[in-house]
């Protein structure tokens, strides 16, 4: 893909998108699943937004930092952290329930607390908390048994906790901080753990590679592949390296995006991490939308969870992914394994395809019943949802195709036609 606009505004090439990517075989199951869980956890859990009675505008997981909280404060969060509702199995169940085909779960947000026990520091949820079990354990667990598979978010340059980490201006001062010292004996020797305590490791998900340079971006993939060479990075990693492209967050490009493998992370409401002030839910009916909007372009969507400080899963999230597996339990065959379609570019639906198939996601649908195409090469339509009970047919009219069909979407969310020959 060139310097398009597209590509600038969408995938920074600062933020290390690999040209030449949407070849390699080894990313062949994650082409397949198109739908993750992103999980968004730790300590920031407590406050939830709201420090020392102050509501601390934006994202959850940033409260550390928004509020300048200095690390001997923030510190004690550790020891109150105590989720005695954490259920691994009941996370990746929920998944499974979505549709979601693997997890990623923050082994190490900004604020440098590690969700998983650590031999590099005592800051992690196995030794400085009351609860003191390896969390990370047992989701690699739950998601084995599950058929699930596992990756693992990495803060790799921002850690506000770690004297030579990037990012806590409050506590330290920049000049004074060793940035390679944290790489090559912190960053390093983690980044090994969680790829050699927990079994395989479908994922490490980098993020805001900011100042690192070349080689650190360059030696870190190479960890990754010596370590378990099918671990797929993403391009967050830095310096335009990684295995493929990471949309800005909760961005979805206008156009397909057929040159590279990519994938848009994204939140349910506005924040990452738990936050008790965050109401804006997006619609179910937004979600499945973002979903196959993303899926016609050829790219991937990861959706997050923040579990709170107790572990438990707000309930509007449960809700509404439990609503989109119910959309893809009767409409997974024009998701999952697909390619992008033939026809792009039309506001009121989405196109993907499979062997001879193509599947017409209808977003809008008209009262006249009549979806007027471009012309294809399609004898017949049928729905793709077994249960709708309502005529269908194919007319070709000079240049269009047209689907004839009822005078109201069969589907509240998208109603999807199976499209043969
Ligand atoms: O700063 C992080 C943010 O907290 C969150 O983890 C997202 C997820 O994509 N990534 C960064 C911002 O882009």
């Amino acid at each position: 893909m060139g310097e398009s606009m597209t590509e600038v505004e969408y995938f920074k090439p600062e933020r290390g998108q690999r040209p030449g990517a949407n070849q390699d075989p080894r990313l062949n199951w994650w082409r397949e699943a198109k739908f993750g869980m992103f999980i968004h956890w730790g300590v920031y859990a407590i406050p939830a937004g709201v420090w020392k009675g102050e509501h601390i505008p934006g994202i959850g997981e940033w409260i550390m930092l928004r509020a300048e909280i200095p690390i001997a404060e923030y510190e004690q969060l550790a020891g109150q952290f105590n989720p005695v509702k954490y259920d691994a199995d009941e996370i990746v169940k929920l998944a499974k329930r979505a549709g979601q085909k693997y997890i990623v779960l923050t082994s190490k947000h900004h604020d440098g607390f590690c969700m998983y026990g650590s031999a590099e520091t005592d800051y992690n949820i196995v030794d400085a908390t009351p609860y003191g079990v390896d969390i990370l354990k047992d989701l690699a667990e739950a998601c084995a048994r599950e058929g699930i598979k596992l990756g693992l978010y990495y803060s790799q340059t921002q850690d506000w906790h770690h004297p030579d980490g990037y990012g806590n201006t409050w506590d330290f001062k920049e000049e004074e901080q060793d940035f390679a010292d944290y790489i090559e004996n912190y960053v390093k020797p983690q980044v090994r753990e969680i790829l050699s305590n927990y079994g395989p490791i479908a994922i490490i998900w980098f993020d805001t590679p900011r100042i690192i340079a070349r080689h650190q971006s360059q030696e870190l993939l190479e960890l990754v592949h010596e370590l378990q060479p099918d671990c797929l990075v993403c391009g967050r990693l830095g310096n335009k390296l990684g295995d493929y492209a990471t949309a800005q967050d909760n961005a979805i490009p206008p156009a397909l995006q057929a040159e590279i493998d990519w994938e848009t992370p994204a939140t349910i409401n506005d924040t990452w991490g738990f936050k008790t002030h965050d109401y804006n839910w997006k619609s179910t009916t937004q979600l499945i939308r973002n979903l196959v909007d993303i899926i016609s372009k050829g790219g991937n969507y990861l959706l997050n969870i923040g579990p709170d400080a107790e572990g438990a899963i707000p309930q509007p999230s449960v809700e509404r992914l439990e609503a989109m597996g119910a959309w893809l339990d009767a409409h997974g065959e024009a998701i999952y394994g697909t390619a992008p379609g033939p026809i792009q570019g039309v506001d009121w639906c989405r196109m993907t395809r499979k062997d001879d198939a193509a599947y017409l996601h209808v977003f809008y649908w008209p009262a006249s019943g009549r979806l007027v195409l471009p012309k294809m090469d399609v004898s017949a339509a049928d729905w793709l949802d077994a249960s709708v009970d309502a005529s269908l047919a194919v007319n070709h009219e000079g240049d269009s195709t047209v689907i004839l069909g009822p005078a109201a979407a069969p589907n509240e969310h998208v109603t999807v036609i199976k499209l043969s020959k």
